[in-house]
């Protein structure tokens, strides 16, 4: 899968993409990221990407030459939908972090920074919108990251084997957000100890402690 990020501050992304399980899918060629600087795109001749809102009132927008410019460029690249990183955005979900993986090869992500941006750029380029919870960031960066992470997890080969989501109703709710209670050695730590189901080997048993203690 392939995502492609319009963004003023493209280093932030670096060092949680190259490590770990994204680092692996990257280097396995199952993950593509690539950044676009929108400050490349101004025209401007001191690079300007913000300006003062039309009727007055706090903040700064971002200017929509610099926008257009760099999404026009990115969308020859990458057919997939536009998603603008918003707080008034529809929330991501697992659900639609999901849907997302399953019914996309690319996406684009712009992130927003100041106030927000103009909104002829919605108007002419955006496809959806996406928040990640109810809370503001300075800017859509860190939720562009939530989304490649998210949505990654889901494309086939960036878990191992045994982390996959299988597709029986157990698994199901497990992948959906449900939990049961992880242990590993020792057995005993500061006076708790594991379950000793867990360490009967009997698989039924096992299975049945961890269908009943699921959160
Ligand atoms: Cl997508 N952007 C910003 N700036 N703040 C957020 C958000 C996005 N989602 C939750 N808060």
């Amino acid at each position: 899968m392939r995502f492609d990020i319009c963004t003023l501050f493209p280093d932030m992304f670096t060092s949680y993409l190259s490590d770990s399980i994204l680092k692996r899918a990257r280097d396995k060629g199952l993950l593509e990221v690539h950044f676009h600087n929108i400050r490349d795109y101004s025209k401007d001749k001191h690079k300007k990407v913000d300006d003062t809102p039309y009727g007055g009132g706090a903040g700064m927008l971002m200017t929509p030459q610099p926008l257009y410019d760099c999404i026009t460029s990115v969308k020859k690249l990458n057919s997939g939908p536009v998603i603008f990183m918003t707080p008034q955005g529809q929330k991501l979900t697992h659900t639609r972090t999901k849907r997302l993986a399953r019914s996309n090869d690319s996406l684009i992500l712009l992130c927003g920074r100041y106030e927000g941006i103009d909104e002829r750029i919605r108007d002419l380029l955006v496809d959806k919108e996406l928040s990640i919870g109810d809370y503001v960031l300075t800017g859509g960066e860190l939720a562009a990251m939530v989304v490649v992470d998210a949505v990654s997890r889901f494309i086939p080969g960036v878990l191992g084997d045994e982390n996959s989501a299988k597709e029986d109703s157990f698994s199901r709710r497990l992948s959906g957000k449900k939990e049961y209670p992880h242990y590993t050695k020792p057995a005993v730590f500061k006076g708790l100890e594991v379950p000793e189901v867990l360490r009967s080997g009997n698989h039924a048993k096992i299975e049945e402690w961890r269908k009943k203690h699921l959160r």
